[in-house]
């Protein structure tokens, strides 16, 4: 098989960059491990930054995310017995949408498929060669059969756990990790949402996030232990969690609880994101704890950069954007591995914590929703930075 761009993975990131290259008359073959029902039914992020979005719409995926996303204008920070509403809106023009990770690659397979693009679901043993010259091969079984795809460049969109990043020369790449001393217990209950906007509470039980997927489907996240297991979170713990953590704030009703996992919390960057004909995007080069809701955002950041060093590639002949695509990346991914780090330290309870450290929280949770530039700065973080290309 021959194609211009070999695609590992169909999450976000493979697919919008499959579709991407297709509005640019570029071909791309993408290979994923996993069957479709899977990857369509795999609950993941939620939360969709303005700039996202507006792209969705604009490249005519995002018409289904306009009919049943919700448009939010702020979020809720609770601590202290109350809540404190953020306006994104009033503070820098923008707010955010909620619409399921899973919905947003539905949407993309759908339009991939219609447009004639080429997805190998179950395609299994996939391994990546030759991308540091300029004849990358893609190797894989597919229907029982050993199979090579011939390309000119790699799009590595198969994660944390994929096997892009682990084929590039571990001399070659410098490796940034943080590990946190929590995890989450995340569940989707089929019940209303305490808030028609997201809460992050802070309380002195821990952590809790209480955000949703319609107005009749809540997904609800706890401060856990970090190697915590599920069985250790039956359905009456987990609620009596959630409804102490809003501390009353709001009424808190209760549903059946339609799936329920535990998430560990990781601060992760490579660099750099490419070597040869091999480019790294989304989850496979960086990730964070989910407090900032950056995953998928950033999977989207990383291909709108490649994609349009791609098409330069062939519409010029020109290689500066892809020599650059790295740095180009690594500036939006570090700004939101800081303020994903600092959600995370300022909702969560950390063992090496001790009173003072406990006040300090509170100052600055009384700082962030009481200053107007601070507010600011959260509101231009949250709802999404620009991206640079
Ligand atoms: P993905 O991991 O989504 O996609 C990679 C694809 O590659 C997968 O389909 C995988 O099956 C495939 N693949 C892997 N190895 C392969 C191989 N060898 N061959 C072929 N295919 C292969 N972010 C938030 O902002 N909010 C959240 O609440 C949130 N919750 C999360 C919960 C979990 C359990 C996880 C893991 C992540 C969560 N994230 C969340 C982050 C998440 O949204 C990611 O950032 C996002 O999925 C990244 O998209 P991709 O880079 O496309 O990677
Ligand atoms: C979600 O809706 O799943 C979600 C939203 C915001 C976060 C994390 C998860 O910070």
């Amino acid at each position: 098989m021959r194609t211009q761009v070999g695609i590992v993975g169909a999450g976000p990131a493979g697919l919008m960059l499959s579709h991407l290259l297709h509005l640019a008359g570029i071909e791309s073959v993408v290979l994923e491990n996993r069957s479709r029902d899977y990857i369509e039914s795999r609950i993941r992020a939620g939360l969709i930054e303005q700039w996202a979005s507006d792209l969705l719409v604009e490249i005519g995926v995002g018409a289904r995310m306009q009919r049943e996303g919700m448009f939010h204008n702020g979020v809720y920070f609770g601590f202290g017995g109350a809540l404190h509403y953020i306006n994104f809106r009033e503070l820098v023009g923008k707010g955010v949408t909620i619409y399921g990770q899973q919905e947003v690659v539905k949407d993309l397979i759908d339009r991939r498929l219609a447009d004639g693009g080429q997805i190998l679901f179950e395609a299994a043993d996939v391994s990546v060669h030759d991308f540091a010259g300029k004849s990358p091969k893609i190797r894989f079984r597919h229907e029982g059969r050993d199979q090579e795809l011939s390309c000119d460049f790699i799009g590595g969109c198969d994660g944390f756990h994929g096997i892009c990043r682990p084929s590039i020369p571990a001399n070659v790449l410098t490796a940034y990790d943080r590990e946190y001393p929590f995890g989450w217990v995340g569940v989707l209950s089929e019940s209303p949402p305490p808030e028609d906007e997201l809460i992050y509470a802070y309380h002195d039980r821990g952590f809790a996030l209480y955000t949703m997927r319609s107005p009749t489907l809540a997904r609800l996240y706890l401060q856990c232990a970090p190697d915590d297991d599920i069985e250790n979170w039956p359905d009456a713990r987990i609620w009596q969690e959630l409804h102490a953590r809003l501390a009353g704030t709001r009424p808190l009703a209760e549903g059946a609880m339609l799936q329920k996992g535990i998430t560990a919390m990781r601060s992760f960057v490579v660099e750099p994101m490419q070597y040869g004909r091999l480019f790294l995007a989304g989850d496979s080069a960086h990730i964070q704890p989910p407090t900032g809701a950056k995953g998928m955002n950033l999977a989207l950041a990383d291909v709108m950069v490649l994609s349009r060093a791609i098409a330069e590639f062939y519409r010029a002949g020109r290689t500066e954007l892809l020599e650059r695509y790295s740095a180009t990346c690594l500036r939006r991914v570090w700004r939101a591995q800081r303020f994903s780090w600092w959600m995370t330290q300022l909702f969560h309870l950390d063992p090496s914590h001790n009173a003072f450290d406990r006040k300090r929280q509170l100052a600055e949770l009384d700082y962030v929703t009481s200053s107007e530039a601070a507010k600011r700065s959260l509101a231009e973080n949250y709802a999404g930075l620009p991206v640079e290309i």
